[in-house]
């Protein structure tokens, strides 16, 4: 018997890779003008980080001038952006609030 044609191959299977959504990371910037405590409440009150943990991150954004302050999916790392820029405005604070693709 010669077919020819019978199957010699390896057998295969496809494995499409799991898509996970892409994360993005929210940063705060440093300025001259902000006051610390304001940084540290909008910190609390946005991101729901701990009084200690708060100071912490604030001063790091004080000294290296940006520090990331959470990692979201982009529709609420959008969300935190547009809160505290509102936030900053209302009270006339420059900070500055920003996220970018991890
Ligand atoms: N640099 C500001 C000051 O000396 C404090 C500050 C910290 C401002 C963090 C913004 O994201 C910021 N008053």
């Amino acid at each position: 018997e010669d077919g020819g044609s019978g199957d010699v191959g390896i057998a295969t299977k496809t494995r499409s890779k799991t898509q996970r959504p892409p994360l993005y990371k929210v940063l705060l910037l440093n300025d001259d003008y902000t006051p610390m405590e304001f940084v540290v409440h909008v910190l609390e009150r946005f991101f729901g980080i701990n009084h200690a943990q708060a100071v912490d991150i604030m001063l790091t954004v004080h000294k290296k001038g940006v520090a990331v302050v959470g990692v979201f999916s982009f529709e609420i790392a959008e969300t935190k952006v547009t809160q505290v820029m509102d936030y900053a405005r209302r009270n006339q604070h420059p900070l500055q609030c920003t996220m970018e693709k991890e």
